[in-house]
């Protein structure tokens, strides 16, 4: 029989959803050490706390954290709620000797991840943030093939997290789903909260990124509060540009907006190499773009590699060679991977402390914005 991992969710908006869905599945497709029961689910609002236990299957809900992380029967806690929250719920948890896992970004700010490492570290608890993306079988893909060497010396890293969903002015900031255009809630913009995945993953693929030059935006200036209903000024990062330099030479760019008409979710990226090059695009998740100066000259050209073959990355967990997966499916790889590091006492990436890497950088790059000058983020 499999031990038990009794998980207290706190949150239940879309990242409640995308968790509480990666713990139901992952014991379907994996075999894992460990069978994830969805014990509680946490919010402050009873009525939605109850209604979510019930559509998910969790054994009960409660309205109060502080009671999860105390209750003796919970062994994860997973953090789905608002950034502000991160900080207070982790630190606690961690001190309640709780296996904790977060959302991204870890805190609002470095102070706030800093004590988060601290006390994971302190307590010795396992510790994972969920950046997602990783874990999209292409993207899992990409970072083989430069482990191989495949693509060589690497020169250029150009991505960017492009969305469309607040340019209406009409669009308020604060309370729920809204809580992204609230710095107080947010810690930061576009930067904090898309640039991060860029970041996360430019930085697992390509190493430490050493300097930045950004150039930052608030198209908006004051947005009607939702909580407050006053019209109050917007001190988030609408847009968020930046140059930056990796520790192994190459140059790079990097762009969020939620401005790009047109745009809702385009995560892309493209890496130049000496021998090859890679290319990926979130809206065409399963494939992987791939050049390689090797290929016979007068057949050389981009191919286009459908990663859905049982030897690619996650899918031999999945259908049949050729059938796709999409987003979801990140999120169950990821609580898969955890339960297996678990199983293995192996930490899983991003661990807090690599998750504190990418806060350096958003950091950097917003201090940048402010200061029009290039920036050092500090190493985790
Ligand atoms: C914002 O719209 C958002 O939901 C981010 O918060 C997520 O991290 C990103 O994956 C998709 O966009």
């Amino acid at each position: 029989m499999k031990k038990k991992l009794n998980i207290g969710m706190i949150g239940y908006g879309f990242m409640g959803r995308t968790h509480s869905n990666a713990f139901t599945k992952a014991p379907h497709f994996f075999d894992l050490p460990y069978e994830p029961v969805l014990k509680t689910v946490c919010a402050r609002n009873a009525e939605k706390a109850a209604a979510f236990a019930a559509q998910w299957g969790y054994e009960r809900f409660d309205t109060d954290w502080r009671k999860v992380v105390e209750s003796p029967d919970i062994d994860v806690i997973d953090i789905a709620s608002p950034n502000d929250t991160h900080h207070d719920i982790a630190i606690a948890a961690a001190a309640a000797g709780k296996i904790v896992l977060c959302e991204k970004p870890l805190g609002r700010n470095p102070a706030e991840s800093e004590a988060m490492v601290a006390a994971v570290e302190k307590a010795g608890v396992p510790n994972t943030v969920w950046y997602n993306y990783r874990r999209t079988p292409a993207v899992t893909m990409a970072k083989k093939l430069i482990d191989e060497g495949r693509l060589g010396r690497i020169f250029h890293y150009r991505t960017v997290f492009l969305q469309d969903w607040t340019i209406s002015p009409d669009l308020p900031q604060g309370g729920e789903g809204l809580w992204r255009l609230d710095s107080a809630v947010s810690g930061s913009g576009v930067t904090g909260d898309l640039l991060a995945h860029n970041i996360d993953t430019a930085m697992w693929l390509n190493g430490q990124i050493s300097e930045v030059s950004a150039l930052t935006e608030t198209f908006i200036k004051t947005r009607k509060h939702s909580l407050t209903g006053e019209d109050q000024a917007v001190t988030i990062d609408d847009a968020s540009l930046f140059l930056a330099r990796f520790a192994n030479g190459s140059l790079a760019t990097f762009e969020a907006t939620r401005y790009a008409r047109g745009h809702k979710a385009l995560y892309t990226f493209e890496i130049n190499g000496e021998k090859a090059s890679i290319k990926w695009d979130l809206h065409d998740l399963h494939r992987l773009e791939y050049f390689d100066y090797a290929d016979e000259s007068q057949l050389r050209g981009w191919k286009s590699i459908h990663i859905t073959d049982g030897d690619h990355p996650y899918m031999s967990h999945w259908w049949v060679p050729g059938l796709q997966i999409g987003y979801e499916h990140t999120f169950v790889h990821q609580a898969a991977d955890f339960m297996m590091g678990l199983g293995a006492g192996t930490p899983v990436a991003p661990t807090f402390r690599e998750a504190l890497a990418t806060d350096y950088v958003v950091d950097a790059v917003l201090k940048s914005g402010k200061s029009r000058q290039w920036e050092t983020p500090k190493t985790a």
